[in-house]
Formats: structure tokens, sequence, C-alpha cells
């Protein structure tokens, strides 16, 4: 099959791309677009040429898994410059996604049409990269600083609409008339000849790049690429010759593809739809049908679940123990959505059909015709096999049975069941109608259609769905554990958690472990038996009425704004505890607190994937990312840990006496 076929209407040669999924600029893409363009300058009877796709969309890029690899087939800029400097009006016509190097073949093109319904941008940032085929030097001279700033620092594409209102496109075409219209269109074009974004001048101020750093600049820390883009369409505006803007975008472009974000970055593009995909499963695995959804407890966790399911316009019955508990949690509900609306996220009816979607009960009878019911109660074995137990004698036939355990063993709570098939894990991560990640756990009954239908009932509450095998913890906190327990030696050997917070954020961690704890609530798990001695630094820390944000003081003390400073209360209860345990203070390096806390983590991952608790490294990869807040521009504690390599990590686990994972040991060998 061509890639690129052409055919003609009359004195209108059209190039077709035909290169499923996403019409991507694979070499072959490439080198059917140029010979088209050659073959339609060279014919006397061809007075301009029209580019348009086949399938579900435009050209959604420029094909990232060519990235990285020996080049092929003709320069992509070598291909924008044949168009571009065509003799005769070329035309592009727009449906779907005309994105990154999509959009910039639109940009020499002379002339745009799209469908109402098309998106135009340029992602590339959330590749870790720029427009880098001329799109920060032309996207300005059409669309202005100010939008194409945005365009390219934040990645959103704008529809089509907004695409005519900026001058980014000129003609809107009717939505199921795109060919015939392109070809009417471009018979206007052979008049007016070709037209150059090039020769336009830059428009707009450049004012807009410190308000955007400014706005953004929580989000950005620690990324390189927005602010590349930034510096390239300052470089537009200041640089009246394209030819040194281009020239300065180039230098910027290979600094950034050269780079480990980058490569982090389309490694998680990747990741992130990998693990959609169940090892073994057959694509095509005959889902169940989820037409209504039952959540027990109406809790924090509770909640935020049913959230996710009103959202998407699927009915909840919402189940708690007593009625006051149950009003508290429709309550935060409500209060929620109404909080969205006043945002402008929602209208008023919008939250009024999602509160009439939501069914509070105090009577588990009520989930008898639920399709998929998801518990959220305590975490406790016994509590939990109670609710299966009786789950199993109420719930229809069919109907899938998952429980939101963190850590315990899904398989024994299946058992409490007589149909462990239907059970599963849907653990979800706190606020869970905010956090991304679902880790889907399947238990070693777990039939596949339930665990497909798992997984697809995730993706369509917008979440990142990861298969995860029955250990404690699963993938994420069995790994978080091994955190945990180095960061408290090291505040027991001499740092304070404020050092070693800081290792953590400026890695790129949103939090540290120690400020992670005051936010979830130190006395979470605690005995409150004051009379007790406390065995670690946290009881200590209770014990003194230190309980965390929540009341202000923890590991830190806090203003009402929750900004957090050091505590000399808190290093003192510190102190004594370890000379209490005989501990020397030590000085401790940062790099040490990287190695202690990190590389034990990147070892778990070695140790799931040896008991095939987790499908693939990049899957462990998209749980640290969206579960954790590992950032992403360093791809996941598995990519990161290829980046540090095997061989250093592994010298400094045996260092620190932790047993290395045999994979590990291999691949240092
Ligand atoms: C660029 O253009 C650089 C330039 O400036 C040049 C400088 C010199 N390449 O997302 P989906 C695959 S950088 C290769 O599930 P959807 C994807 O992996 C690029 N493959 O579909 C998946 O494969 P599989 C700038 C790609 O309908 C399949 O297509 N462009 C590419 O939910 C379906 O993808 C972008 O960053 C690609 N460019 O969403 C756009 N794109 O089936 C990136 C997708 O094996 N793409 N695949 O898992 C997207 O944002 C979405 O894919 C899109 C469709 C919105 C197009």
């Amino acid at each position: 099959m061509q890639s690129v076929t052409t055919s003609q209407d009359g004195e209108i040669l059209v190039l077709s791309v035909n290169n499923p999924p996403v019409n991507a600029l694979s070499w072959h893409v490439r080198q059917g677009i140029s010979d088209g363009i050659e073959q339609g300058l060279k014919d006397d009877s061809v007075k301009a040429i029209v580019i348009r796709c086949e399938g579900q969309t435009f050209i959604a890029g420029a094909d990232i898994t060519e990235f990285g690899k020996p080049p092929q087939g003709p320069d992509f800029n070598a291909v924008l410059n044949t168009i571009e400097t065509a003799t005769k009006p070329v035309i592009a016509a727009i449906h779907g996604t005309a994105l990154g190097g999509g959009l910039e073949t639109t940009l020499v093109c002379h002339y745009r049409i799209a469908v109402p319904s098309a998106m135009l941008g340029v992602p590339e940032v959330k590749l870790g990269l720029l427009p880098g085929a001329g799109g920060t030097q032309r996207l300005p001279r059409l669309v202005g600083i100010e939008q194409a700033a945005v365009m390219t620092s934040l990645g959103e594409p704008i529809s089509a609409q907004k695409a005519l209102d900026t001058g980014l496109i000129d003609k809107l075409a009717g939505e199921d008339s795109l060919a015939a219209d392109a070809v009417a269109f471009a018979r206007e074009c052979v008049a007016k000849g070709p037209r150059h974004t090039r020769d336009l001048p830059v428009k707009g101020d450049t004012s807009i790049i410190a308000k955007l750093e400014a706005e953004n600049a929580r989000k950005w820390k620690g990324f390189d690429a927005p602010y590349a883009n930034l510096r390239c369409v300052a470089a537009a505006a200041e640089n009246p010759n394209i030819e040194d803007g281009l020239k300065f975008e180039r230098t910027e472009f290979l600094k950034l593809m050269s780079g480990s974000q980058s490569a982090a970055q389309r490694h998680m593009f990747f990741a992130e739809r990998q693990a959609a995909k169940i090892d073994g499963l057959p694509k095509d695995t005959k889902l169940r049908d989820i037409k209504k959804v039952g959540v027990i407890g109406a809790g924090t966790m509770g909640g935020g679940i049913t959230m996710n399911f009103l959202q998407k316009g699927i009915p909840v019955t919402i189940v708690e123990m007593v009625q006051e508990n149950l009003d508290r949690g429709v309550g935060v509900i409500r209060k929620n959505y109404e909080a969205s609306a006043a945002k402008g996220r929602y209208t008023s009816e919008q939250v009024e059909k999602m509160m009439g979607l939501l069914t509070p009960s105090l009577n588990l009878e009520d989930l008898a015709d639920c399709d998929l019911v998801i518990e959220a109660v305590y975490e406790s074995m016994d509590v939990k096999k109670e609710v299966f137990g009786k789950l199993d004698k109420i719930c229809k036939q069919g109907a899938i049975l998952a429980s939101n355990t963190s850590y315990l063993d899904v398989n024994e709570i299946a058992a409490s069941t007589s149909r462990p098939q239907d059970v599963l894990g849907m653990h979800f991560f706190s606020p869970a109608n905010v956090m991304k990640l679902l880790e889907v756990v399947r238990g070693d009954k777990t039939a596949d259609d339930v665990l497909a239908t798992a997984m697809a009932i995730g993706k369509k509450i917008g979440k990142i769905a990861v298969v995860a095998g029955v250990c404690h913890g699963f993938i994420g906190n069995r790994m978080l554990s091994q955190r945990q327990i180095p960061a408290n030696a090291l505040l027991m050997e001499g740092a304070s958690p404020e050092q070693i917070d800081n290792v953590f954020t400026d890695f790129g961690f949103p939090m540290g472990p120690f400020q992670m704890a005051d936010l979830a609530g130190m006395d979470i798990g605690w005995h409150r038996d004051t009379s007790l001695e406390p065995t670690n630094v946290r009881e200590a820390m209770c014990l003194a009425g230190r309980f965390g944000q929540k009341n202000g003081k923890g590991f830190y003390d806090y203003d009402e704004k929750r900004n957090r400073t050091p505590s000399p209360e808190a290093l003192a209860i510190i102190e004594d505890f370890r000379s209490r345990s005989n501990m020397q203070k030590r000085e401790i390096s940062d790099q040490e607190i990287i190695e202690r806390c990190l590389y034990p983590m990147v070892n778990e991952g070695y140790l799931i994937l040896e008991e095939g608790k987790a499908q693939r490294a990049s899957d462990i990869d998209v749980v640290w990312i969206y579960g954790y807040g590992w950032p992403v521009y360093r791809g996941g504690p598995m990519f990161w840990g290829d980046l540090e390599g095997a061989k250093k990590i592994v010298e400094s686990l045996e260092r620190q006496g932790v047993k290395v994972a045999e994979s590990l040991k291999a691949k240092a060998a």
C-alpha cells in the first residue's frame, strides 16, 4: 500500500496521505509528499495542489518511533521547503488533528482549510521538544506572538473556529464535504498564486512570555522544553529575517532532542499507551456492560471514586452504614462539584444532572442490580471479607466486585466469595477524582473479561490504568515502602526532614517523604496509647501532639496558608529520639539521600518484574509518574535507573547491604 496517493480533479492535484493510525510523517510519507509535489509542478495541466489525509485525522506529527534512529528518506525540512517554494498554490485540507510536524506542514502550505471539528496544535512541549521544523517561526507570523507563545509552551491544540479567528486557517469547510470544499477552494487560490507564511511580519508583544513564565512557574519547574519554546518565539519577534530565527530554533531543537528530558517524555508517551495493553489477552476480548456502579463507603476515597463515574454520566449507588456519614459524604461530593462550577468547569445544570445520578443508601441490598461494585471501606482484611461475603449473596450474577484496597491480598478477599473470577482490585489514588492512576489488581482467579472490563472502565473515567499482580502494596505502595525505610533511617543518622525533602523536590517530586507524612496525617494507624514509649520518630511526634498539616505541626510548623517552616520542636524530638537510640549524628550528603532512597526503589521494581507482578518496566514508570509525582522529565524509576546505570546502582545497593534483584545484577554484569 502506498502511503501517499495522487488523484486529479480537473486542474487540481490531490495528494492523499494514508499512514494509519495517525498519518505520522514516517519517511515514506515524507517521500510520497515530496514526490507528489514534484509531480504536480511538472504537470502543466495541474494548477494547484491539495494535501489531505485518509482515515481519522490529518497528519498528527513527526513519526516519534523514528527519533533516535538512523535517518531514512528525505529530510523533513527539505520536504517542507519543496512545498513552500512550489510555484503553484498548495492547500492543506485539515480534519481530525493537525499536530506538531502536521501543523508545520500546513504552515508551509500557501492556504489552509479545515472542518469545524478539527483541532490544530503544536504539542511537542509534552514530548520535551519544540516544533523544530519552523513551527516556532512561522506560527507567530500567522497568529501573532501571544497566541504562538501560548500554543507552543502549553502544547494545547485550538479549535478550527479559533484557528480561523486567529488567522491560522483561511476557511472552514463543511463537516462532511472537506474533499470537495478543498478542491473548490484550491480553484479560488489558482488566481491568487502561492503565498508565503515566511514573508509575513511578526505581530504582537513579547511581554506575554514573562507572564506565561510567571503563571506556570510551578508547573514548569525542572522542565527545559517550555522555556526553549518561548525563547524561540521571542527569537521570531527579534529576527525580522526568518532564516536567523530558524537557525536559532534548530539549535534549541537539537539541544532538547539530544537531552534526557525529551527521551524520558517520549518514553512516557509510549509507556502510557502500552499500559492499556494486557499481555496474552486478545484485543477483542468481550467486555462486560457497566451501566450502573455501586460504591461502598462515602468517605474521602469512596466519594472521590463516585465522582469519576457521575462525571461520565454513569449512575452510582453509594452505601454507608450511618446516615450522618452518608449525608456528609454526599455533601462533600456536591460541594466539590459546586466549587468546580464556581471556577466555570460546570454549569449548575450539569452539577444537578450529576447529583441526580447519585443514589445514597444505607442498605447493601440496594447494590443488587449494579454491574460493578467498588468497596472503599476501612483497610482491614476482616472487614473486607465480611463485605465481600455479603456482596456475594446480594449482587447479581456477572457483576464485577472490586476492592479499593491499597495493600491487602486480593486473592484472600476473592476467596470470601463463591465467585473469585469476578473479583479484582481497583486501587484508586487520593484524591480519587483528581489522580490519574488506577492500579487494576489481577487476582489468581480473576477472569480475563473482568480484567479487561476494569481496564476499559478505567480509561472511560479518564484514568491511566495499569495491571498489577497481588503482592503487599502492589506496584506503587510496595516501592514506596522501599523509599520510606531509608528515609526514616537517614533521619536517625543525622539528616533533617528539610534536607531530605529538599533533595526530593530538587529531583522534581512535588514533595518529599516528610512533607507527604505531614499531609497524610501522622496519626493514621497510631495506637494513641500515650503510656507506651515511642518506637519510632513518627510515634514520638504523635505523642508530642504533632499530627501534621491537620493541626499545623508535624515534621514542620505550618501557617494558616499551610506554608512550612522547619520546626525547632520537631528537630528536638528527632534529636532526643536519636540520642535515646544511641545513634551518632553525622553529615549526610544529598547524593547519599538519592542513592539510599531511590536505588532501593529501582531494585524493588526489578523484583516486581521478576515475580510477574507488573507486565513491563514501563508500567512501573507509569505508576510512579501518575500516582506519586515522579517527575515526567525523568521518565519514571525504571527509565531513570537505566540512565543512572545498573552497575552504579548495584554497587551502591551492595554497599548499603540491600539484597539485589538477580535481573538487575545481570543487567549490571
Ligand atoms: C513532531 O512533530 C516534531 C516536529 O516538530 C518535527 C521537528 C523536526 N508517531 O494516542 P493514540 C501512535 S513531534 C508515532 O492512542 P488517539 C500511538 O503510539 C510529534 N506513533 O490515539 C498509538 O500506537 P498503538 C508531535 C504515534 O486517537 C496510536 O498511534 N505530535 C504518533 O487517542 C494511536 O495513538 C504529537 O505529539 C506519532 N506522532 O489520539 C502528537 N502519534 O496503537 C502525538 C500517535 O501502537 N499523538 N502514535 O498504541 C497524539 O497526541 C495522539 O496520538 C492523537 C490521537 C491525538 C493524534
